[in-house]
């Protein structure tokens, strides 16, 4: 009898689980990338589901140097206009954390950080398109050979 009720007991907490689990699969909201003392960002691709009301990034750094020797953003654009993005950005300074005040082109930004350190911003998928072409880069000068990446928008539901 006890036995049972044990079994029961673990097997809800088993249940609970999986559909905690299952939830968090079904709706990818919560992104995080490392970028680290050698110029890199931990992946090249990151994706989000379009239901997703916001998407919460985290941008780490696993390194140790400096925000200004090594510092990274994480900055979103499309493809057409990433390039032209960083230009701008590079020249805006570090004071604006390397992304042009008040530029369109730009979707979403964090600060840039040193080693040890992150930081976390949210935004909506208002202005993307399920299956647009859209790159993260660090915009930190010279960094955008290195650092950047796809970002997809899919439609999972
Ligand atoms: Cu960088």
């Amino acid at each position: 009898m006890e036995s049972k009720m044990k079994l029961a007991a673990k097997l809800s907490i088993l249940a609970a689980g999986l559909l905690a689990s299952q939830f968090a699969f079904a709706a990818n909201c919560s992104l995080t990338i490392d970028s680290n003392d050698a110029m890199q960002f931990s992946t090249d691709a990151l994706t989000v589901d379009a239901s997703c009301s916001e998407v919460e990034l985290t941008l780490t750094h696993s390194g140790t140097l400096p925000r200004n020797a090594m510092g990274h953003n994480w900055v979103l654009a499309t493809d057409a206009d990433a390039q032209a993005a960083y230009q701008d950005g590079m020249q805006a300074g570090i004071d604006n954390e390397y992304v042009k005040p008040g530029d369109t082109r730009v979707i979403a930004y964090t600060p840039v950080i040193g080693g040890g350190e992150s930081t976390t911003i949210t935004f909506s998928l208002d202005q993307l398109e399920v299956g647009g072409k859209y790159t993260f880069f660090c915009s930190f000068p010279g960094h955008f050979a290195l650092m950047k990446g796809q970002f997809h928008v899919t439609d999972g539901g």
